[in-house]
This record gives C-alpha cells, structure tokens and sequence, in this order.
C-alpha cells in the first residue's frame, strides 16, 4: 500500500507531504552452516569443534555428530550470512590445522 509520508529533505516544511514508497522491512536472509562427514575424522574432535565453535553441549554434540556420520552431512547452526561464513571458515581451519579432513559449507535457509 502506498501512504503518505512527511517530507524529511524539506527543511521548510510546513507540513506538505511527498508520496513514497512504503519502507521495505525485510529480515536479512539465514544461511546454515553444515557439517560433511568423511571416513577419518575422529568423532571427538567433532564432538569437540561442535561444543567450542557452535556452544552446543556435549549431549547435543553427539546427536550432531552422529546425524552427520549416519546421513552424511547435517546442520550445526543458522546465523546471518556473514556469522556463517566465518563459523563455517573457522570450523574449515581449526580441522586443518589438526591434520583432519573434516569440512562445513553454507547454505541458505529457505522457509
Ligand atoms: N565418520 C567419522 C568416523 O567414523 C566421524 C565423523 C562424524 C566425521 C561427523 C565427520 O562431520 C563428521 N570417524
């Protein structure tokens, strides 16, 4: 719907108004950051990067861990574009940096 709204550029503004565009108020888009399996990672250091990047505790840990051994990949967290790139780039080194092959990518949430 198109409203009426106070000229805010008219500093001599005695009340006119100008016809705008309503203001668009989208929420920015979520990505998730998923976890892929492989056959070499131990499932500790799994259990382990789940409690210390995502805050998950260990019970919940161990359910993400072995949802992405048995279906092959999982989600372990949804944030805004940039919090998942950066999760996702830290899970992605804290592996390599241990010598283990595990990997997490992201992708947009679609409702
Ligand atoms: N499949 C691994 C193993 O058997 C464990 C594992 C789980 C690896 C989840 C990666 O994202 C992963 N040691």
């Amino acid at each position: 719907m198109i409203k009426l709204f106070a000229d805010e550029t008219n500093s001599n503004d005695l009340g006119t108004s100008v016809l705008e565009k309503e203001p668009e108020l989208k929420e920015p888009p979520l990505y998730q950051v998923i976890l892929l399996n492989d056959d070499y990672t131990p499932m500790e250091f799994v259990v382990y990067v789940l409690q210390s990047v995502f805050n998950h505790d260990h019970q919940k840990a161990t359910e993400i861990m072995m949802a992405v051994h048995t279906k092959g990949r999982g989600v372990c967290g949804i944030f805004s574009k940039e919090i998942a790139e950066m999760t996702s780039h830290e899970v992605n080194e804290l592996a390599k940096s241990h010598h283990h092959p595990l990997l997490s990518e992201i992708e947009p949430l679609t409702d």
